[in-house]
């Protein structure tokens, strides 16, 4: 929670989890100089420091009003050295040398154009980079060097990046929710990611689905695909068991009870989402989507869109929607604050005292806040 205080300077709490990060950011050419090196600092595998930028920048965006001099940090947490004097030099030329020479070198911009590759993370990417390759012909030269997934990625490269509207999403959602009521009645399909935060616009779209019988959703998963593929919705499809472990960093995840909790299910996918001319015809359903396959790239009426589903036992529900909304930065710092602070263990799945040894359950998002001892933070005022 961030008050300002009468002589003009903040006090804002050094955990993510411990602020209000509503979606206005009045700080934003501060914080994306300091992404730019967050970003850099991640292509070149230094975490520590990506994180560090990160964090800086996740400070900023708590704060009710634009900066305007540097003293105005003094009390803030998470600012080091070099994000100061990064900040100095945007509050006074408007620019930062530092950032502007990143963004415009040969090393960031192939790394950004192959990182934005549907399944390709950095360590490809850099192997691409030092293997000479700059541009997406380069790749588009050797698909045999390529994954399924990333030949998808490559073939509808523009079409994912392009912002996702919460139109666009909330068809998708509702898609899903026939196919998955179909397959199981009574299951629930929820919007979760950046969407549940409030932003209009997202990357993918990230979907959880259960129901309310534990046991029932076993299965669930590969039945819906099915399902959605045999009408045509699938560009792509994989389905994966959780491999949420391997996102976290090293000192926080329980990995000696990761694998007896790693138990739902997960599908990356391409949606084909499209407006036939005559499915707009059919009354309400104008933001409907309707698939119609590739024919010529000349004028096409659909769109690939990126689709996580994530299919989870009831009893975990409120850990994965907590886990899944985000942002990244909320997510880090919820697990951060609870082993540091708490001696606790937090997952997309549970959460586990570490002294008391003990599992401890929890009917909604607000009980996991409780358990932790944290003041009740909304979806909207995560964007940490
Ligand atoms: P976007 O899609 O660019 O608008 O932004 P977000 O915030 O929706 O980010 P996204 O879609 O990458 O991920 C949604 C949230 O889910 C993110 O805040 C952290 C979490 N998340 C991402 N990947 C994983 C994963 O592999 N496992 C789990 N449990 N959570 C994940
Ligand atoms: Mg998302």
């Amino acid at each position: 929670v961030s008050v300002e205080k009468p002589q003009d300077t903040w006090l804002v709490a050094a955990y993510a989890c411990q602020r209000r990060s509503p979606l206005p950011n009045n700080n934003q050419l501060l914080t994306d100089a300091l992404e730019t090196l967050a970003e850099e600092a991640h292509f070149c595998g230094h975490e520590g420091r990506s994180l560090a930028f990160s964090r800086a920048s996740s400070v900023l965006k708590a704060l009710p009003r634009t900066v305007r001099r540097v003293q105005e940090l003094d009390s803030l947490p998470c600012l080091g050295e070099h994000s100061k004097r990064v900040i100095q030099e945007v509050l006074e030329d408007g620019t930062s040398a530092e950032v502007e020479t990143i963004r415009q070198s040969e090393k960031y911009q192939a790394m950004k154009l192959f990182t934005k590759i549907f399944g390709v993370g950095v360590k490809t990417a850099h192997q691409w980079y030092q293997e000479g390759r700059r541009t997406l012909d380069d790749l588009r030269g050797h698909p045999a060097q390529l994954s399924k997934e990333q030949q998808a990625g490559l073939i509808h490269y523009e079409d994912l990046n392009t912002p996702v509207k919460r139109a666009d999403a909330e068809a998708i959602g509702q898609v899903v929710r026939e196919a998955v009521n179909k397959c199981l009645p009574g299951a629930s399909v929820t919007l979760t990611g950046g969407f549940r935060r409030g932003k209009p616009s997202g990357h993918d779209v990230d979907l959880l689905i259960t129901h309310p019988v534990e046991g029932q959703e076993a299965g669930l998963l590969k039945k819906v695909i099915a399902c959605l593929d045999q009408q045509g919705f699938l560009l792509y499809h994989s389905i994966h068991r959780n491999t949420f472990e391997s996102l976290e960093d090293s000192d926080q995840e329980p990995s000696s009870h990761a694998s007896s909790m790693d138990q739902y299910e997960r599908c990356f996918s391409i949606f084909c989402l499209g407006d036939l001319p005559g499915d707009a015809q059919e009354g309400a359903g104008a933001e409907k989507p309707s698939r119609v396959r590739r024919t010529s790239g000349a004028s096409r009426f659909w769109k690939a869109v990126r689709v996580d589903l994530v299919v989870t036992p009831y009893s975990q529900f409120p850990f994965a929607l907590l886990g899944w909304t985000g942002s990244r930065i909320f997510e880090r710092d919820l697990r951060r604050f609870a082993k540091r602070e708490k001696k606790m263990l937090l997952n997309s799945h549970t959460l586990y005292h570490l002294e008391q040894k003990t599992w401890m359950s929890a009917a909604s998002e607000k009980e996991i806040f409780q358990h932790l001892g944290l003041e009740y933070i909304p979806p909207e005022e995560r964007n940490a």
